[in-house]
């Protein structure tokens, strides 16, 4: 077994303890893993808008774990319900079988989504709700005898999850590079919508790029609108660095699909429930699409549980043929997991009750002038917000991209606050349950990292 690295990176401000486990066997996802076991960041607990690490420093939680715990953590109703749950009936299948709990959860939740999306299919996390949301295109369009209909276009700089159909409708680089040997034929991408040079420090949606949406209609003289099954995009882009759309781009968006019988698909893992002040971004920003992703904040990141919602016609189309076959050879052994289907029940019961969508669009304006207060900060070129998320975009430093992005994360969280960088951006996304105090506090220590890093 390796040594045992022994917190070589903390400073003052954070306790240091002699223990940690072996971080030698856990290959982790998404972390530059020799940096990490050199250099540990272990939590151990978590309350309300806090962490607590393994050495018991508090941690303000600026990111809801991983946009996933939305009415914070530590809810005593969702443990409840998962332990009543698990002792009742610890699992049962979805396949030919069905247990009352996931009907119930389907039905909850189309009471929260736009007009229209009445149908739910239940996968465990968003990469799964993506490639769902894709087969499911094209068993639609074959259904409804259009079966050349097989093209996709995603976007670039979009994340959809890590699956095949996932990295091959998204647009990070580095997400497909080392596998863009085996991607989906097919796929086009549309422009990015990011905008630095004439919409930095926007606040809310710029008014600049809608006609970025018109690179469709090229896409559909380029290949046909009889090859094409589905435009796949985020609302609000998470991943790449908060990137909102332009005013009337989705819009547009959705205007050209309807046009040519094309599929609209909003991944909203990251902007359903309550991110940007409404239920779903679609309502937020008034589009209606055919199908919307969802995981994370389902269930605030309690068991993993992702949910397709899909539009009644879609639905309708596929329940063709004889009624003793399955219409749609797809689904996961947990799909609608009972003890995930009731972290989620009691999950949307505190969202309800506690008014927390709407306590994200209230907040929205305190949030967006407490980021906006660190424009003029060394190296700071940029500012994006909507509902409770921001991204705050750095120049990159002689070091190379990304690295003072890591060092502004790594600084702030040493000192007591969590946040997310992805490059030179940082996102910050707190539970919707923060207070303006601590929004002042998480801004004020990013604000303390941006010049202590330079
Ligand atoms: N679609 C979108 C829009 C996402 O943001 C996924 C799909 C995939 O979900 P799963 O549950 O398979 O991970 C995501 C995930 C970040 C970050 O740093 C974002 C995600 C995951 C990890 C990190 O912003 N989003």
């Amino acid at each position: 077994m390796a040594d045992l690295p022994l917190n070589s990176s903390s400073d003052a401000s954070h306790q240091s303890s002699t223990e940690h486990p072996s971080l030698e066997h856990f290959w982790m996802p998404f972390t530059a893993n020799r940096q990490f076991k050199a250099s540990p960041r272990l939590l151990a607990k978590a309350e309300g808008m806090y962490y607590t690490d393994i050495d018991g420093n508090k941690v303000l939680d600026a990111t809801a774990g991983l946009w996933c715990c939305n009415a914070g953590h530590g809810r005593r109703e969702i443990s409840e319900a998962v332990s009543n749950q698990i002792k009742q009936m610890d699992y049962a299948p979805s396949f030919q079988m069905g247990h009352p709990i996931a009907f119930e959860l389907a039905e909850r939740l189309t009471e929260l989504s736009p007009e229209g999306l009445n149908k739910v299919f239940f996968t465990n996390s968003g990469s799964e709700s993506v490639d769902t949301a894709l087969k499911m295109a094209l068993c639609y369009h074959r259904a409804n005898g259009q079966a050349s209909r097989t093209r996709f276009i995603g976007r670039e700089m979009g994340y959809h999850g890590v699956g095949f159909g996932g990295i091959s409708v998204g647009g990070l680089s580095n997400n497909r590079k080392a596998f863009s040997g085996q991607l989906l034929q097919g796929v086009d991408h549309l422009p990015h919508t990011l905008d630095i040079q004439n919409a930095a420090f926007t606040r809310g949606l710029s008014p600049f790029g809608a006609e970025k949406a018109e690179v469709l209609e090229q896409l559909v003289t380029l290949h046909g609108a009889e090859n094409i099954a589905a435009v796949i995009v985020e609302p609000m882009s998470g991943s790449a660095g908060v990137i909102l759309p332009p005013q009337g781009y989705l819009k547009r968006l959705r205007e050209i699909t309807q046009k040519y019988g094309i599929l609209l698909i909003f991944d909203e893992v990251i902007t359903a429930f309550g991110r940007v002040g409404a239920a779903f971004a679609s309502q937020r920003w008034g589009v209606i699409p055919d199908m919307i992703t969802t995981a994370k904040a389902i269930n605030n990141g309690a068991i993993p549980m992702g949910a397709v919602f899909v539009q009644d016609f879609i639905h309708d189309t596929c329940m063709q043929g004889p009624t003793e076959l399955i219409e749609f050879f797809h689904g996961y052994t947990y799909s609608g997991h009972p003890v995930a289907a009731a972290a989620a029940l009691a999950t949307l019961s505190i969202y309800e009750n506690e008014q927390l969508f709407e306590r994200s669009f209230e907040l929205e304006r305190y949030f967006e002038d407490a980021v906006h207060s660190l424009k003029g900060l060394p190296n700071v070129i940029d500012i994006r917000n909507t509902g409770l998320v921001a991204g705050i975009q750095f120049s990159p430093n002689a070091q190379g991209a990304g690295k003072r992005g890591y060092g502004v994360f790594e600084h702030c969280f040493r000192h007591g606050t969590l946040v997310r960088a992805t490059g030179d951006i940082i996102a910050m996304s707190p539970p919707l349950i923060v207070d303006k105090r601590e929004i002042d506090q998480m801004v004020n220590s990013l604000s303390d990292a941006i010049n202590a890093v330079g």
